[in-house]
């Protein structure tokens, strides 16, 4: 199963380590086609690497050839809720992940969206939970990854 894993970079990187773990425990799972997203040494303004526009064909190609989207959104990133877009409309399986806090709001684009599962979660093992249920119910006859 390829999965296409979803955070944000230039929207900000204060949940990188977080990225990092949920990928960690999505390669149990599967084959992350995104492992950059959880790269700790991937800034903001990491521009080192190739251009937006290469960036961008190489995205939207991995997306298409994803199983399944599953994406943290709880720093608001314009490439997370991009690719959401872009998952739907390709008719992707797609979780959103999302960490509720005071004076936080998520977007109603997201929240309101029937074709995106969003799980609230405070804890990593939560997270991990939500990510099992989820690809569970997508594939009944996988064996289950903790
Ligand atoms: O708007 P954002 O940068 O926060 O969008 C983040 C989302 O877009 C992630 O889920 C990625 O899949 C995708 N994305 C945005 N920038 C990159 C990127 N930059 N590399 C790969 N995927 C990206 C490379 C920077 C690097 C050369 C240092």
């Amino acid at each position: 199963m390829n999965i296409y894993f979803a955070g944000s970079i230039r929207g900000g990187r204060v949940d990188a380590a977080l990225y990092y773990e949920i990928i960690a425990y999505l390669s149990g799972w599967g084959t992350v086609l995104t492992e950059h997203v959880g790269d700790p040494a991937l800034t903001e303004k990491g521009d080192d690497g190739p251009d937006d526009q290469s960036i961008y064909h190489r995205d939207m190609n991995w997306l298409n050839n994803s199983h399944t989207v599953i994406a943290e959104v709880t720093q608001p990133s314009l490439g997370v809720g991009y690719e959401l877009g872009a998952a739907i409309a390709l008719g992707k399986p797609v979780l959103a992940l999302y960490r509720p806090s005071p004076g936080r709001c998520l977007s109603a684009m997201v929240s309101g969206c029937p074709d995106i599962r969003v799980t609230e979660y405070l804890s990593l093992d939560e997270a991990k939970q939500a990510i099992c249920r989820f690809l569970t119910t997508m594939t009944p006859e996988s064996d289950a990854h903790e």
